[in-house]
């Protein structure tokens, strides 16, 4: 098998080439390649050597995939001291994005470059890891203390012209890269310059509090994570040890945190991530439709969070609502959410009206006539909806795809209303639409491959992260919150406070617990849906009596400023002693004995609730395999990431 890394001596510049798809990972081979071609350059003609990537990217990191194994000789530390050891200036040549180890390589040679385009990262601690190549060692000789802090525990990637800014690139290429960075990398040696090993540079002053500083902010910022906060101790064994001992105690550090809970976690999830958008049975070259016009039903808080969406991605978009009024506050949503955006410094004030002028609205379905998707985001009426699809089948051209933002309903009986079910799918976006990651695409019974396949690849270009449903009632995620909800009922029945119960589930790591997610909904959005029903088909009355209470004593949730909390002007929860009473009574009226529950208790039945119901919907086939639930319930209902989501982590017990 070829080596992934070519070398060759180019005009006295010994050129080491990697060359391996998709995103010239770390692997072994890549890291044999390395130390061999150095070992050539070591004893050739060449004055200087040049590191460069073939593709799409430089180094994007270690190779993933091979954690968890026994690792390989040569280790990354090894090739990245011994690059920085090489007796002849090295340069390294970025493109495309640098990081973790991919960023480590640059930061062992002796100077780097960068076309304007290229980003420079270290995030490992997404992966529940730190920099262990010397990252943590050599970032903060070049960058500083403070900015090698940000860079390490965001894990955010910069781009060049930052990390120019910051100390960690040289110089920006202009132009072909290859060639702007051999006739630098020739200059350099004909001007005579020596190897700058970043290990001897001094770290520049920083401020003593900077340590204490990051160590609270990360431990309320990533509650409950152990990799921040061993970022922050090998920074700051950077500037107590000398550098052998700092590499030694990143080393150890590392080894902890891979062989630990959270970054077997974290790892699950990047691939896990990386397979949702995957479809069993479905060719990867499946052709799509054309999508460069949207239309979106209903100008409401969902309506005007996806029209967002689409316009953030550059994607026109026809907002349609019943009348002018109607209209009219659905824009002033729209124009609030952007005003706050650039408030907030996420965008500039252009960009902020080049995405506002690309959303259009009108009262007039004649305006959706050429539009390639439709999204129809009303409230959840059954019959408003058909009617709707019934409408659109009349006034859509052909080949246009008709999606529905349904939470709940039956995407086959809507699609069935129109005289091309095929051309139907729901498209189930979480609130707020243009903030949330997650997009749970609802297959249709005759939903056609290529409309599937073109909704997966869109949801990547409006940055949302896809995962596929099958049909059922809640698709994924809200049919798990059922059981899971149901749960915490009994919970507060036998004994629990919704602070207990909501305090556990957030020390576990949750961004929020069940009942401040009840409060957020609206209690009496399941009150009204209840009165519809039987007896029989509302269940057992444990596992809603106590909202109906609460409902029918005006606590409604936050947005009449009590539900299981009583909140003030600034949301902020407080226990009600009224509300315990409410439970107490609810309790003795459901003949439910009371007794004291643990934490443990608490956190084991509420994850085992949406375990049980997560694996009677991959035995429906509703879900495709038990890590797309894990995305769908960490990208859309708060799950901590580091526990890998429910089905990893009911795995992992
Ligand atoms: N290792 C193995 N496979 C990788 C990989 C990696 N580092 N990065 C990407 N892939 C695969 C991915 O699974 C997918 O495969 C394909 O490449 C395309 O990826 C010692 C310990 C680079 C920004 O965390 O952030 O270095 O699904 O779909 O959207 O300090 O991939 O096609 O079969 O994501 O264009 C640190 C991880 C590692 C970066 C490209 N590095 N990668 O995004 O494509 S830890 C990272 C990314 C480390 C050292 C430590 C992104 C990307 P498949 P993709 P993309």
């Amino acid at each position: 098998m070829a080596s992934p890394v070519n070398y060759t001596l180019t005009d006295n510049i010994g050129v080491i080439r990697i060359d391996s798809p998709p995103v010239n990972a770390l692997s072994q081979a890549v890291r044999q390649g390395i130390m061999d071609a150095l070992d050539v350059a070591g004893s050739d003609a060449s004055e200087a050597v040049l590191i460069i990537c073939d593709g799409r990217t430089f180094i994007a990191g270690a190779d993933i995939s091979e954690f968890g194994k026994p690792l390989l000789d040569p280790w990354l530390p090894e090739v990245v001291d011994r690059i920085e050891a090489t007796q002849k200036p090295v340069v390294a040549a970025i493109h495309g994005t640098a990081l973790g180890g991919g960023f480590e390589v640059p930061l062992s040679a002796h100077y780097r470059c960068a076309v304007a385009t290229a980003k420079v990262g270290l995030p490992e601690v997404k992966l529940g890891l730190l920099p262990g190549a010397g990252g943590t060692q050599r970032t903060p000789r070049l960058a500083g203390v403070e900015a090698a802090l940000q860079l390490m525990t965001s894990g955010v990637p910069i781009p060049a012209a930052q990390a120019m800014e910051a100390g960690l690139v040289d110089k920006i290429v202009d132009g072909e890269l290859y060639e702007g960075a051999l006739a630098w990398t020739k200059e350099l040696a004909a001007g005579g310059a020596a190897p700058r090993r970043t290990s001897e540079q001094e770290i520049p002053p920083f401020e003593p509090a900077v340590f204490a500083n990051y160590r609270a902010t990360l431990a309320k910022r990533a509650r409950g994570q152990v990799a921040p906060q061993s970022i922050v101790d090998c920074v700051e064994g950077a500037v107590t040890l000398p550098f052998a001992d700092g590499l030694a105690l990143e080393r150890s550090k590392f080894s902890e945190l891979m062989d630990g809970e959270q970054s077997a976690a974290l790892r699950h999830f990047f691939f896990a991530e990386r397979q949702a958008a995957k479809i069993d049975g479905l060719a990867k070259d499946t052709p799509v439709r054309p999508v460069e016009s949207v239309g979106v039903i209903g100008g409401g808080t969902m309506g005007g969070g996806i029209a967002m969406s689409f316009a953030n991605a550059g994607i026109a978009v026809t907002l349609i609502e019943i009348s002018d009024e109607a209209l009219a506050r659905g824009m002033a949503i729209i124009e609030k959410n952007y005003a706050g955006s650039v408030q907030r410094g996420k965008l500039s004030e252009d960009k902020a009206a080049a995405c506002r002028a690309l959303i259009a609205g009108s009262t007039d379905y004649a305006s959706l006539a050429e539009v390639d998707l439709v999204i129809e985001a009303v409230f959840e009426d059954p019959d408003l909806k058909k009617a709707i699809f019934a409408k659109l089948d009349g006034v859509c051209k052909p080949g246009a795809i008709l999606a529905t933002n349904t939470s709940y309903q039956d995407v086959d009986a809507i699609a069935a209303v129109t005289q091309r079910p095929e051309d139907v799918i729901g498209t189930h976006f979480f609130s707020p639409a243009h903030i949330m990651k997650l997009l749970e695409v609802v297959r249709g019974e005759k939903t056609a491959d290529d409309v599937l396949a073109t909704c997966m690849k869109l949801a990547k270009r409006i940055r949302k992260v896809p995962v596929v449903s099958g049909v059922c009632y809640g698709f994924i995620g809200n049919r798990m919150l059922q059981p899971y909800g149901k749960q915490s009922q009994l919970l507060l029945l036998e004994g629990a406070t919704p602070e207990q119960v909501d305090g556990a589930m957030q020390k576990w790591g949750m961004a929020m617990g069940p009942l401040r997610v009840f409060d957020l909904a609206g209690l009496d959005v399941g009150y009204k849906a209840r009165q519809a029903l039987s007896d029989e088909q509302k269940g057992d009355p444990a596992g809603y009596r106590v909202m109906d209470h609460l409902v029918e004593a005006d606590r409604h949730g936050q947005k009449t400023g009590s539900g299981f909390y009583t909140y003030d002007d600034h949301r902020n929860p407080t226990p009600c002693p009224d509300v315990h009473k409410i439970i107490e009574d609810t309790a003795a009226e459901l003949g439910i004995e009371r007794r004291e529950i643990s934490d443990e208790e608490i956190v084991d039945r509420l994850i085992s609730a949406l375990v049980d119901e997560g694996r009677k919907i991959i035995d429906e086939g509703i879900a495709q395999r038990s890590s797309d639930i894990d995305v769908v319930y960490v990208y859309g209902y708060g799950f901590p990431a580091h526990r890998g989501g429910p089905m990893f982590y009911a795995d992992s017990r």
